[in-house]
């Protein structure tokens, strides 16, 4: 007599959390979301015919001569991780590759070159393909050729066409030698009258002016950033750790499939919130602190960038959330002037004026914000007005040392063709919706 209803609970049990689980699945992200493009597997990359389209665009700014990009990728915890120009240009994830384009030539106006097979290297770090037709139907080139032909195809095209580009700046950081311009020399070596000229922000650009695909990819980028932001509000309270909240943030970011941060994770309380990028996440938060917690993911290459600032206890105390208010407003002041046609500078301004009239000028110590695409701080040419198909951060802060908190608001920001709209729309922003959120946070209290 007792097994029927307990037979009949358990399964009711296990509809409730088959269906939860469904239900979970169907809800994970908002309907009004854009559709993604379709993406090959391994990797993550679109079809071919996406990367050739950009291939002919940028060659239509050449007009003539001769371009080579190389792949200048690093390899990072989570494996090698192609460089953006490359990437957006070929699709390829291959390190030591080079794209070389030649819109003058009739027949033959891109080639892929690529390293030399290494039975030995292959047996630590995978086979790689032999070239043959398969890899050129599946990256999509005509010409594959080996990196070995790369001087004696570069001074050929060059003969007929004697215009070398340089379409990327130079890295100013690391002060080394350009390897285009290095190319460039070797040619210059052997045939004169070769023009080196510039257009630095061709590729920038276009990398700028995001297509509906790409737009949809850094939303969902936006999206998986957020869950992990859900899931790690649990381990925010006083005695957390703050290496716990970034662990489970970046722990559902792989879940979802996103294959790394797409910037090191940001989780620092109390005097930690002050510093810029705190990198190391392995304080003991406390009573009375806040939480910055600067942390995103990158999808298919397309990163996103969010911060959130949380008090610790879930209540912000009234000094807290003075300084909060004034950022937040500064963001809002900011997004309201947004459209196309606005510069950088101008919305900076904005949100400056915003924080300096209420006497914190001094503690809004860098920039507003910065394009987001495939790098977190993306290609684009700073210098020039928005367009609609850009997306930009919005992060406003006040660091406060003496007082032993830090507050920052960062969200991603689609420009439209009427105005902007945030992409990441899906976590509170405002003092009251950070309590409420904080508030209904499960699990682990003191
Ligand atoms: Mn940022």
């Amino acid at each position: 007599m007792r097994r029927v209803p307990h037979f009949q609970f358990l399964s009711a049990l296990l509809a409730v959390v088959v269906l939860g689980r469904y239900a979970f699945a169907a809800d994970r992200y908002p309907a009004s979301d854009p559709p993604l493009p379709k993406l090959t597997e391994p990797g993550q990359t679109q079809e071919p015919s996406v990367y050739r389209d950009r291939r002919t665009a940028l060659m239509k700014e050449m007009g003539e001569g001769v371009a080579v990009i190389f792949a200048q990728g690093q390899d990072d915890g989570d494996g090698y991780r192609q460089s953006s120009d490359f990437f957006y240009l070929t699709g390829v994830h291959e390190a030591g590759a080079a794209l070389v384009l030649a819109p003058k030539e009739r027949t033959y106006r891109e080639f892929l070159l690529l390293p030399a097979r290494d039975p030995e290297a292959e047996r630590w770090t995978g086979e790689r393909a032999s070239i043959g037709e398969a890899l050129r139907q599946k990256y999509g080139f005509a010409k594959i050729y080996r990196s070995s032909s790369l001087d004696h195809l570069l001074l050929g095209l060059c003969t007929r066409s004697p215009v070398c580009w340089q379409l990327a700046l130079a890295n100013r950081e690391t002060g080394e030698k350009p390897l285009d311009l290095a190319a460039y020399g070797k040619i210059s070596a052997q045939l004169t009258g070769v023009a080196i000229k510039a257009k630095p922000f061709a590729i920038a650009k276009l990398r700028a002016r995001h297509s509906p695909e790409e737009i949809a990819l850094i939303q969902r980028a936006v999206r998986i950033s957020e869950a992990g932001f859900q899931a790690a509000l649990p381990e925010i309270h006083p005695g957390g750790f703050e290496g716990a909240v970034e662990a489970e943030a970046e722990r559902v970011w792989k879940t979802a499939g996103a294959r790394r941060p797409a910037y090191a994770s940001i989780v620092g309380s109390g005097p930690n919130s002050t510093i810029l990028h705190y990198p190391r996440s392995e304080r003991v938060m406390k009573d009375g602190e806040l939480l910055l917690l600067d942390m995103a993911a990158e999808y298919a290459h397309y990163a996103a960038d969010i911060t959130r600032t949380v008090p610790v206890n879930g209540k912000f105390s009234p000094e807290q959330r003075k300084v909060y208010e004034i950022v937040l407003r500064a963001q809002t002041e900011a997004f309201k002037a947004l459209k196309p046609g606005v510069y950088h500078e101008d919305l900076e301004a904005i949100a400056r004026k915003v924080i300096t009239d209420a006497g914190y000028g001094d503690y809004f110590t860098h920039g507003l914000g910065h394009f987001v695409g495939l790098d977190v701080h993306d290609a684009g040419a700073y210098h020039e007005p928005l367009e609609a198909g850009m997306v930009i951060t919005l992060e406003p802060g006040i660091y406060l040392p003496e007082k032993n908190f830090g507050i920052r608001i960062e969200d991603d920001v689609l420009i439209t063709p009427t105005g902007a709209r945030f992409l990441s729309d899906g976590l509170p922003r405002d003092p009251d919706g950070i309590e409420q959120w904080m508030a209904a946070r499960s699990g682990k209290k003191p």
